[in-house]
């Protein structure tokens, strides 16, 4: 999830001080499980791998879960062979990145209900606290950002593995730098991680610029059934689970299908839904400044960002045209 372009305060104090308890909290802990999101992106992917990794070169006993595996698209990613997606023992610290809500950890949200310390990284604007710790700055392009904080309280060396998954989690939240959430200190992080030793040309090719066939055929798909409402300000599509079966594709294929539907001139409001196997439509949103599409992911139980958000749902005939209806309200 990505964007904000809402004005922020920053809370610099409060921020660094969460930051160096979860610092306390990791290096008395033993048996660590850092887990990332449902339907996972670039950015709770490179930040479970950055922090795995940096935990594991300081000997610390880590696991590191990912309820729906790793998409094959972030499979590049240094530690992604080191991923699970079962883990049924018990541990002293559970951490969540980039999870805004409990439901987001799948079939790991039990060990963030039973683990007495838990720790919940995240960045959204509209988020449920459910982490005993929480370490949040809605001001980060990417949680990325603030686990680079948390390696550095930590003094762990950012080695070049380390900074190309954080650089990852940064390049895949801000749309390549392109997106309302980038910030200068941005560029400070990221302009260090490059010292650390990141092959750009690489990364860009890997997490940015690569499509497969299958993505772009789902793509075509998406496009022949926008439908444009309010005199083209907002727009919607869908593909179907025939539709992902036919290709053998999966859900992340078309996962830069809401921001492509939102750059078409006079569009204000994007929205993508996408069919699953188990019948429950996942549905993107995304908006220009000014609108605030996680308050509308969050009428069908969702949340996320200002400008960019998501949320599930049963029933698609009657939730599709509540969700319109609400889209061409606001604009
Ligand atoms: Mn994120």
């Amino acid at each position: 999830m990505k964007k904000s372009t809402q004005e922020k305060k920053p809370a610099p104090v409060r921020l660094a001080k969460s930051v160096r308890l979860a610092a306390q909290q990791i290096m008395a802990a033993d048996r660590i499980l850092i887990s990332s999101h449902v339907h996972p992106d670039g950015d709770t992917m490179g930040s479970l791998l950055a922090l795995g990794l940096g935990l594991l070169s300081i000997d610390k006993s880590v696991v590191m879960v990912s309820p729906d595996g790793i998409p094959p698209r972030y499979r590049f990613l240094p530690g992604s062979e080191l991923v699970l997606d079962r883990w049924e023992d018990s541990v002293d610290l559970a951490v969540a990145v980039d999870c805004g809500t409990l439901r987001q950890l799948g079939r790991f949200g039990k060990y963030f209900e039973e683990t007495p310390k838990t720790i919940q990284i995240d960045h959204h604007d509209f988020a449920d606290v459910f982490g005993r710790l929480l370490v949040a700055d809605p001001a980060a392009a990417a949680v990325g950002e603030i686990i680079y904080d948390l390696l550095k309280e930590l003094d762990i060396q950012i080695t070049p593995m380390i900074a190309t998954c954080l650089l990852t989690s940064v390049i895949v939240d801000t749309g390549a730098f392109r997106f309302a959430n980038v910030r200068s200190r941005t560029f400070r992080i990221c302009a260090d991680l490059l010292d650390c030793g990141v092959d750009l040309k690489y990364l860009l090719e890997e997490a940015y610029w690569k499509k497969s066939e299958t993505t772009v055929r789902l793509e075509a798909k998406s496009v022949q059934h926008m439908k444009f409402e309010r005199n083209g300000r907002v727009v919607w599509s869908y593909v179907r689970q025939a539709e992902f079966k036919r290709v053998n594709g999966i859900m992340s294929d078309v996962d830069g299908v809401a921001d492509d539907l939102r750059s078409i001139d006079g569009v204000k409001i994007a929205a993508l839904m996408r069919e699953g196997a188990d019948g429950m439509c996942r549905v993107s949103l995304r908006s220009e400044a000014g609108i605030n599409v996680a308050k509308i992911a969050q009428v069908f139980g969702g949340g996320g960002h200002f400008n960019s958000a998501g949320c599930h749902m049963k029933n698609l005939k009657t939730n599709r045209d509540k969700l319109v209806r609400i889209l061409c309200s606001v604009v």
